[in-house]
């Protein structure tokens, strides 16, 4: 398995079909908050999440779905979009609030990477909670090249989104022991993320305070609940998959 990490949605190259050696596995972390609040979710008993970088196309699809079965989630900036049921806290995806529902979600960065992934024949949503579930998860789908995307911020590098690829790639590179299972490094940004795991992996919850959009997040406010939930890691074993074109379930 060849493992390769681009840090932004903007970064990834055109996806090639699988027999022009393109990907056969796209793995898409945004730690703070977007792929945490998608796990959490499905964890939490909604049908499914369905992904939009616009919000038009998001309130055109929503509409055509029963009222009492759907949640619009939108975050812009940090923040929750004006009318909308949820924004982008894995705190409030409670089974109380969406269980049974599906939920059509946009955000500033995240749902944009889904977005530039999604032809990928398989596609995950990983975070630091299920990052093992998700690495065993791609051992056991024998996948060739995996495509593991951060999401960062309006095209920029972030810390936290590197920290859990690191932290995907190491769990790959220890469970994948088999010798016909040979695991290799892809790029630079692979290893770079890797060596950041390494650094960091006895205090995630400092580094997502100390990177550039953790600290946005606590000049907008008390996210310390947050903080604590995106930093947790391998609490969860559920894995959000892409079922059809912009659609993530529990696969
Ligand atoms: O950028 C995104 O997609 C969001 O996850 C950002 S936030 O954590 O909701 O502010």
């Amino acid at each position: 398995m060849q493992v390769l990490y681009f840090h932004t949605s903007e970064s990834v190259p055109e996806v090639k079909p699988v027999a022009q050696q393109g990907p056969d596995a796209a793995v898409v972390i945004d730690v703070l908050r977007a792929t945490t609040t998608i796990t959490w979710a499905l964890q939490n008993g909604a049908e499914a999440i369905q992904a939009f970088a616009d919000l038009v196309e998001l309130d055109a699809a929503a509409s055509g779905w029963p009222e009492d079965r759907r949640l619009r989630a939108g975050e812009r900036g940090g923040q929750k979009v004006a009318g909308y049921d949820l924004g982008n806290s894995p705190l409030a995806v409670t089974p109380e609030r969406v269980g049974g529902k599906r939920i059509f979600m946009s955000t500033t960065n995240g749902t944009r990477s889904l977005e530039a992934v999604r032809q990928v024949p398989m596609l995950l949503a990983a975070c630091l909670p299920n990052r093992t579930a998700v690495a065993k998860r791609l051992i056991e789908r024998d996948c060739r090249q995996v495509w593991i995307v951060g999401s960062g911020w309006e095209g920029d590098y972030s810390l936290e989104d590197s920290l859990a690829a690191g932290a995907v790639a190491s769990a790959i590179t220890e469970l994948a022991v088999a010798p016909h299972r040979g695991v290799t490094i892809g790029n630079d940004e692979m290893l770079a993320a890797m060596a950041l795991w390494d650094q960091w992996h006895h205090d995630p919850e400092t580094c997502l305070r100390v990177a550039s959009h953790g600290q946005r997040l606590i000049g907008l406010g008390d996210h310390s609940g947050d903080f604590t939930c995106c930093s947790s890691v391998d609490n969860l074993s559920v894995v959000p998959e892409q079922v059809e074109p912009g659609v993530l379930q529990l696969g």
